[in-house]
């Protein structure tokens, strides 16, 4: 039966509860083997005399190694490297007008959620700053049954059709004869793949741009990608887009920055996650959708159902709706992160598909990796995969079943069990597809209207700043220079140039060859069988030549928030306890966090006589572990100079565009570095010691995340 979807519950207990349900603490508690017999010694195997032959008949040797010898499962095929987090769903207000789903529906009703983050081709052990798509998926424990919204930071996608994802796949994993390189697309095989792809343009634009290379997985967007219906009560559907909104802004590193993090600490974003929600800083995003009324759908330049496009939000405003918080670390990486079983087809009544050939194929591939990365059809019922709606079904059996399902009924339909379990009715909750009218005939081909490869990558490409295109080059310039093949080279210029002739030139001059005149024609993919539909297309965007939203720097839902940043006091012995405090107290005033960093650990000796606590050493700090730099007054803090990490600390700070600030002697640190331009304004001097106004000034830009303007005179 189904759940009264109006009733005031806090499923995020509900969820609480099943997996506590599930937990164990070996607390005050005797160790045992499997079987619950009590270990007298964990130390020694049972031997054939204190030196002889280790015994066969010893069960408590074999059950240990053997679980050992099975502790670890496949890796996912994709997104392997993941974080995630549990957390809570609240909706702002009804979307019952579009969608009769009862936890869009009720603003009282607070869904627990479950997010893993992902980046796509490393392996498990990969770093975290890799040039990558980021998955964002988040499962939703309605009332109604779990709904997993799959989705990554970039709102399009390489392909249009799921069956070249084990292409594109291939090509960007590590080359199969030598397993090189690890967790990149800077590759012959990926670029000779993409080259051959014109459809990726779009995606390859995103990819190429600093959102992949997110500061924190807190600052990402994430999408839905495909377009989606809502249907309503009346059985009425409107094409929806999901889309992610970080409160903390979207932010990204600087490339050379991204791969020095890969190597001082490649769990970076993990960590970040993990330490932030640990400190009460729960992580939220705004859930906001577009939403389409069924009439439109062939109102666009573009074709609703060709995940390579997005609908720009200048044509179709995105409508915030709710909010998901963050605010508990899983309790065991591997129970929860890595069993956790995602799947574009887990929906609820009120949410139904399109026919976008992508997320068609994506509808197979992710039931059937379960069942060789998780081992069984029964991975529903590990307790992260666990729906909190009531669940009963003539399924049985099946390795690792954990349910036992009584009684001898196990079909429908059935008398002997009094007809149990019901089918329900759609007005009992019962899921119903939506009838959407399909005539045609049976073709392997691709429609008319999915052919434009360029007009939204150009769009991206315009709609970036000067600073955003140059990241784009410099990104390009990076990757095609990795490549060794000259063809695949060319045939990339030959791309670029359809999509911006100064970016082809750009890069073209960086890999020091000129941008082909004969522009190869891209691969059929046998379309046009199928372009129902495709004359009736008007030409709704074509005036849209520049969108704010794409843009991270101009994005109108940019913030300023300095939280939970971390600022470097860069410290030493004799340094003014009262210049760090009153910068420290400003600082944290505005949600930031400052690290004093000093020669040595325990505690340094003030200029005051006063003891300040030193977290980190110069030889575990690098300046790209943090977002900012601020070097305090004091008669010691000349000293700096002699430390070799400083220079580094501050050069690194200066090349990756961070705000630097320095009062009284500190500044003094920063006139004597020849590479650093003190009238840079993105370098903050204050011959005074404690400066109000300093910090006051040192936040505000702190707030804009970088000085990118200084790339210009580097
Ligand atoms: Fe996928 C995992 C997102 C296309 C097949 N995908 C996976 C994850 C995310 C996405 C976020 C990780 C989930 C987790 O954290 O466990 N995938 C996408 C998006 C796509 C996309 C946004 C395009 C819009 N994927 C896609 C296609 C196919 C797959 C076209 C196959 C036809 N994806 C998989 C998979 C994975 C997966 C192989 C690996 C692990 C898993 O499913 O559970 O089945």
């Amino acid at each position: 039966m189904k759940n009264s979807k109006t009733t005031n519950q806090d499923n995020s207990d509900g969820k609480q509860n099943d997996l506590e349900f599930n937990k164990s603490s070996a607390q005050n508690e005797f160790l045992t083997t499997n079987q619950g017999v009590k270990i007298n010694d964990d130390n020694n195997s049972l031997k054939s005399g204190e030196r002889g032959p280790s015994l066969l008949e010893d069960f408590i040797l074999r059950e240990k190694i053997t679980h050992f010898d099975h502790e670890r499962i496949p890796e996912r095929i994709v997104h392997a490297r993941g974080s995630g987090a549990h957390g809570y769903f609240e909706l702002y207000k009804t979307m019952e007008k579009y969608t009769k789903a009862g936890f869009l529906n009720d603003t009282s009703i607070k869904t627990p959620v479950f997010v893993r983050f992902s980046t796509v081709a490393g392996s498990r052990g990969s770093t975290d700053l890799a040039r990558d798509v980021r998955g964002f998926a988040v499962k939703f424990y309605t009332q109604e049954g779990v709904f997993d919204l799959v989705g990554n930071n970039i709102p399009v996608f390489f392909i249009q059709d799921a069956m070249k994802f084990p292409d594109l796949i291939h090509a960007v994993k590590p080359e199969p004869h030598n397993e090189i390189p690890q967790a990149a697309s800077a590759h012959d095989t990926f670029w000779d793949f993409i080259s051959l792809m014109p459809e990726s343009m779009h995606m390859i634009m995103w990819v190429m741009s600093d959102r992949a290379i997110p500061r924190s997985l807190r600052m990402m967007e994430g999408f839905g990608v495909h377009t989606f219906r809502f249907v309503n009560e009346k059985n009425e559907s409107h094409f929806v887009k999901f889309h992610w909104k970080p409160k903390l802004g979207t932010h990204g590193v600087a490339w050379d920055e991204a791969q020095k993090i890969s190597g001082k600490n490649p769990d970076f974003h993990k960590q970040d996650l993990w330490e932030t929600i640990e400190a009460g800083n729960f992580p939220e995003w705004e859930l906001g959708v577009q939403i389409i009324p069924e009439s439109d759908e062939h109102k666009f330049d573009f074709d609703l159902l060709d995940p390579t496009k997005l609908v720009p939000e200048e044509l179709v405003p995105v409508t915030i709706i709710g909010k998901m918080v963050l605010n508990k670390n899983p309790d065991n990486f591997f129970a929860e992160t890595e069993q956790i079983a995602f799947h574009p087809g887990h929906i609820v009544p009120g949410i139904d598909f399109t026919n976008d050939p992508l997320l068609q194929g994506r509808l197979f591939s992710y039931t059937d990796t379960q069942l060789s990365r998780l081992g069984s059809p029964n991975f529903h019922e590990i307790p992260i995969n666990r729906t909190i709606a009531p669940m009963h079904n003539n399924q049985r059996d099946g390795h690792m079943r954990q349910e036992i399902a009584v009684g001898k009924v196990s079909y429908h339909p059935n008398s002997l069990g009094g007809g149990c379990p019901f089918q329900a009715k759609m007005d009992q909750g019962g899921f119903v597809s939506f009838n959407e009218r399909v005539d045609a005939h049976k073709v392997r081909a691709r429609s008319k209207s999915f052919s434009d490869h360029f007009s939204q990558a150009k769009l991206f490409y315009s709609s970036q700043t000067p600073v955003e295109q140059d990241h784009i080059a410099s990104a390009l310039s990076f990757e095609l220079g990795k490549v060794e093949a000259i063809s695949v080279r060319e045939r990339m210029l030959g791309l670029l140039n359809q999509v911006d002739a100064n970016l082809a030139a750009t890069v073209g001059k960086n890999l020091g060859i000129p941008v082909p005149k004969d522009i190869e024609k891209p691969i059929n993919h046998g379309v046009g069988a199928d372009d129902k539909g495709t004359q009736e297309l008007s030409k709704a965007n074509q005036n849209i030549i520049h969108s704010d939203a794409l843009s991270m720097l101009k994005n109108p839902t940019l913030s300023n928030t300095i939280a939970t940043r971390q600022i470097a006091f860069l410290c030493t012995e004799g340094v003014s306890a009262n210049s760090v405090k009153a910068m420290k107290t400003a600082l944290q005033n505005a949600g930031a966090k400052a690290i004093i960093i000093a020669p040595h650990l325990g505690t340094i000796v003030s200029e005051e006589g006063t003891e300040i606590s030193v977290d980190q050493t110069y030889k575990i700090a690098a300046s790209v572990l943090f977002d900012g730099v601020f070097i305090p007054a004091g008669k010691g803090i000349a000293d700096l100079s002699k430390i070799k990490e400083v220079k580094e600390f501050l050069n690194d700070s200066y090349h990756h565009c961070k705000f630097i600030a320095a009062e009284g002697e500190g500044t003094q640190i920063i006139k004597s570095n020849s590479d650093i331009k003190d009238n840079d304004p993105g370098v903050l001097l204050s011959d005074t010691r404690s400066d109000n106004n300093l910090s006051v000034s040192f936040i505000k830009a702190l707030g804009k995340h970088r000085f990118w303007e200084r790339e210009k005179t580097l």
